[in-house]
């Protein structure tokens, strides 16, 4: 089993475990999650656990708005309206937009399962930040929030059934480094032959569908948590209805794959890729990239309905590209960026592209 070495503060977790043993069945419980395969991997884990400790699945669920990404003023008129005693986050800061959860606490605790960058140091009796940053030795990006889920439910009751559902999470976060051992005995559990890649594995497969879904329209991945929900294994998943869309933005991605090497632009170790799809495949495409020049800022452009998305990687995390986002879109106007060290993203308008272009290569000098 995976080493408790890395923890250095038990007693935060204990918090965590009295916080999920508390939740009644009269409780109003909303789960609030990214749809991204680590955000529908852990929403399922941690909806799976209030279930079973408490008898009775969650009440209501709001998939994040990606264009306003964090708290929502809609999220919060719904808490309210609904009136929730309990609101559990997954896979975002929550705590990025501190007046809207000191709101949500008026009315209900709230737990933030998490592995983000730390906006506000936030505990009270009532708000408990669960992110890596506050009990655990271990880089907070290689401890995905499926992984993270996974361990708070293991704590207080018998998810070992999930298991392959948090390694699909820590494949698509790229956060096996630390949980090899572990996540060698889940697939010798499921009889899942290991490869090279770990996203050509059957595993990895089921979190490339969440992403291929997302990608192809996120409309749609409300009904991935649902499949996720009722999946008994990873064949599951595979042979269910997502299928289809994993295929379509495969053949896109392996467009997109070959015109990176023919038309990226190189610089020492900084490859732009700029690009167009109807897909917002820009981050899966960087993720697989980032993967095969572990020691190449990889920037990848995408031209989406007259916005520009970016996605950055940097596997050897000699350059933090979070930071190089932030800096690089610096006084835009509606714009955004965030991420981990190694992975991150942004959004601007089309107009700024070229002083986006002109600060990264700068950076090099
Ligand atoms: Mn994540």
């Amino acid at each position: 089993m995976t080493s408790k070495n890395h923890i250095t503060n038990p007693k935060f977790l204990e918090k965590v475990d009295n916080f999920l043993k508390n939740i009644t069945k009269e409780d109003k419980v909303t789960l609030i999650h990214d749809t991204d395969p680590d955000g529908i991997c852990s929403g399922t884990i941690i909806a799976k656990c209030v279930e079973r400790l408490r008898g009775r699945t969650i009440d209501f669920r709001i998939p994040l708005d990606k264009a306003n990404y964090g708290l929502t003023p809609n999220m919060l008129s719904e808490i309210k309206k609904n009136k929730s005693t309990i609101v559990i986050t997954c896979d975002f800061s929550a705590e990025g937009n501190l007046p809207a959860l000191k709101e949500i606490e008026k009315q209900a605790k709230v737990l933030v399962v998490d592995h983000h960058k730390l906006y506000n140091d936030y505990q009270t009796d009532r708000v408990i930040l669960y992110k890596p940053q506050f009990f655990a030795s271990i880089e907070p990006s290689t401890y995905c929030t499926a992984k993270l889920a996974y361990d708070a439910a293991a704590r207080v009751c018998d998810v070992s059934d999930l298991d392959w559902i948090a390694a699909a999470g820590c494949i698509a976060d790229i956060a096996t480094d630390p949980w090899m051992p572990w996540i060698e005995s889940v697939f010798k559990k499921y009889n899942v032959p290991m490869k090279e890649n770990f996203f050509d594995t059957i595993i990895g497969q089921c979190a490339a569908t969440i992403s291929s879904t997302e990608v192809y329209d996120v409309k749609l991945v409300p009904q991935c948590f649902e499949a996720f929900y009722s999946a008994k294994k990873p064949e599951d998943i595979l042979n269910g209805q997502f299928g289809k869309y994993k295929k379509i933005i495969d053949v896109e991605l392996e467009t997109h794959k070959k015109l990176f090497e023919e038309k990226g632009e190189k610089k020492e170790d900084m490859i732009i890729y700029e690009m167009k799809s109807p897909y917002r495949i820009h981050s899966i495409l960087s993720t697989i990239l980032g993967l095969k020049y572990p020691h190449k800022t990889i920037v990848i452009i995408n031209h989406i309905s007259n916005k520009i998305a970016v996605s950055s990687r940097r596997g050897d995390k000699k350059k933090p590209v979070n930071e190089l986002l932030e800096q690089c879109i610096k006084g835009f106007p509606n714009a955004n960026a965030g991420g981990h060290v190694p992975a991150a993203g942004a959004g601007f308008e089309e107009k700024d592209l070229s002083e986006f272009k002109k600060r990264l290569w700068k950076t090099l000098e």
